[in-house]
């Protein structure tokens, strides 16, 4: 029995006849602790040989050729969370020196190997993910190009520590070399719907780098409410918001998320939904919304954006300039879906501008002048940005490096072979609307999704820059959000990190069941997948 291995205090060999007994159940349960990796890395090489850890002979460290130093607060944070993660639930006594016996794994070695390691950086679109990690005696070495990478490997060695039968931590002499499938794994969650606590938003951004997922789609404003509150335009969210002072999302507030996530290695990509999905912005800014009529009168109620008006465009240029200085990542997602042409149709002055522009009846082209003048207004601010598919679908100009979104469900392989076909990248969502629920174990149908699966040659499937996990926010919030997303959407993350052919969902089972508990040990409530236990809900 592996457990015999070097154990000497009298404690242990009582525990290893106890172990003799129950033999068989023990090594069942073993074999299910040494393979809980989740999501699967590319090349993945493990023995059963066993090293044991002590929290108190065991440390995570800079290597000596590495690039970066105690000067890397980013990795420094990580090299603690990560040793939490580890050894966190030990009580003080047993990570004290006196009792501790020594680590067969003295260090896990931390080796960044580009000249600018990225520290201080933001990961973005092109970011190197990589890293190759060896756990061998008496060291381990993970090594990245970069931080970004160092933080993947960070999370695939913590996945690789498990505890034995007498409740020692353990390794086994591994081998990875890993990198993801697709560039933007992506996390959409709704603050408008319903208000999202900042402790909510985080411990998010913690699960989401437990799964290797590295964008949020912060859906930030909608229709219901403002949160986010603009130093330009203050009256957005005084009047856009649930509550003015505590359902709003203050310059700090978006600075500590943009910070939370940039240590896990997670860009922020925050969406300004136009012209469509806009109610809550006519409370605050008059004439924003275009007027619907009811025969030649106003009806009191309003549609989207009024696009006639170049106060609209002068309102959204200084909106945007802010929006860019606010968020640093390269993309800002401009929405543009779901536009109602209804109230635009009865407004008089529209119908006028409609026949002076010669737009005929054609509401989608009044929708895509919008958006044409919105978006030389982004760019004017240096940003990419990012749209849902019906701008593409109108024949919008969009520049070259635009990211179209799929999430309508019907003739999904259709749209991707247009948006590819016509040389735009996009990413998916139409087959993970997670806030979609049903009786029974949906998260395999999301696994089962192959997002090259549609008629494309090879330059058109390399487009598909990855997907998104969508949480929208009707049915959600601060309650029910996290168990609700955890594990489905742990299923979309393998999909978009490990290899095509990982899809064995008797096997993403057994693995997905541990990665469970183990969100669970780290304080996220994640649901069950089905009947079962999980091991430390009884110590
Ligand atoms: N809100 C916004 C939504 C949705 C979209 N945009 C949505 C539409 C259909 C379904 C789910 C969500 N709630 N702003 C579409 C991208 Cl089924």
């Amino acid at each position: 029995m592996l457990c015999l291995l070097k154990f000497t205090p009298l404690f242990l060999v009582v525990a290893v006849c106890h172990g003799w007994l129950f033999g068989d159940l023990f090594e069942k349960q073993k074999e299910l602790d040494e393979i809980s990796l989740w999501p699967l890395p590319q090349k993945y090489q493990s023995s059963a040989v066993a090293f044991k850890l002590s929290a108190a002979s065991f440390q995570i460290v800079h290597a000596k050729q590495s690039t970066a130093g105690p000067s890397c607060s980013l990795l420094e944070n990580a090299f603690r969370r990560y040793f939490e993660y580890m050894f966190g639930e030990l009580k003080r006594q047993e990570k004290s020196r006196k009792k501790a016996f020594d680590s067969d794994l003295s260090e896990l070695q931390v080796w960044i190997t580009s000249a600018d390691p990225e520290c201080d950086g933001y990961p973005s679109l092109r970011t190197d993910e990589s890293y190759s990690l060896s756990v061998d005696e008496t060291s381990a070495v993970l090594k990245a190009a970069n931080v970004w990478g160092a933080l993947r490997g960070l999370e695939t060695f913590s996945q690789l520590v498990y505890e034995d039968d007498y409740g020692v931590r353990n390794i086994n002499k591994t081998d990875i070399s890993d990198f993801p499938r697709f560039a933007h794994r992506g996390i959409l969650l709704d603050s408008s719907r319903h208000f999202l606590p900042l402790k909510v938003i985080l411990a998010n951004l913690e699960a989401m780098a437990m799964n290797k997922f590295n964008v949020f789609h912060w859906h930030i404003v909608d229709d219901p409410s403002f949160p986010f509150m603009s130093r330009t335009f203050p009256e957005l969210s005084q009047k856009g918001a649930y509550h003015p002072f505590t359902h709003v999302y203050t310059p700090s507030d978006v600075k500590m998320v943009i910070e939370f996530a940039r240590m896990r290695g997670i860009r922020v990509v925050a969406e300004f939904d136009t012209p469509g999905h806009t109610q809550s912005w006519g409370n605050g800014i008059k004439d924003l919304l275009t007027p619907c009529y009811s025969g030649s009168s106003p009806s009191g109620s309003f549609g989207p954006v009024n696009p006639i008006l170049n106060s609209s465009y002068e309102f959204m240029a200084q909106l945007f300039k802010e929006i860019s200085t606010v968020f640093p990542d390269a993309y800002i997602h401009l929405g543009g879906d779901e536009v109602d042409f209804s109230c635009w149709k009865s407004n008089p002055d529209i119908q006028k501008f409609m026949n002076q522009q010669g737009f005929g009846t054609d509401y989608s082209k009044l929708e895509s002048f919008y958006i044409q003048r919105l978006l030389d207004i982004v760019a004017a601010t240096k940003k990419g940005y990012m749209v849902w598919q019906e701008v593409f679908d109108n024949g919008v100009k969009l520049k070259d490096d635009t990211v179209v979104e799929v999430w309508k469900g019907n003739d999904m392989k259709e749209e991707l072979q247009n948006v590819t076909g016509a040389g735009f990248t996009t990413i998916l969502s139409a087959p993970w609307y997670l806030d979609y629920i049903s009786y029974g174990q949906d998260w395999q149908r999301y696994y089962k999704v192959e997002p090259l699966d549609f008629t494309g040659t090879d330059a058109q499937k390399k487009l598909v820059i990855g997907g998104e996990a969508c949480l929208w926010g009707e049915y959600v919030d601060a309650t029910n959000l996290t168990p609700r997303l955890w594990p489905r959407a742990s299923a979309v993350a393998e999909r978009l990190w490990s290899d095509a052919s990982v899809t064995d969902v008797g096997n993403a089972y057994t693995r997905l069941a541990q990665h469970r508990c183990r969100m669970v040990r780290r304080g996220i409530p994640a649901e069950p997948l089905f009947v079962g236990h999980c091991r430390h809900e009884y110590k």
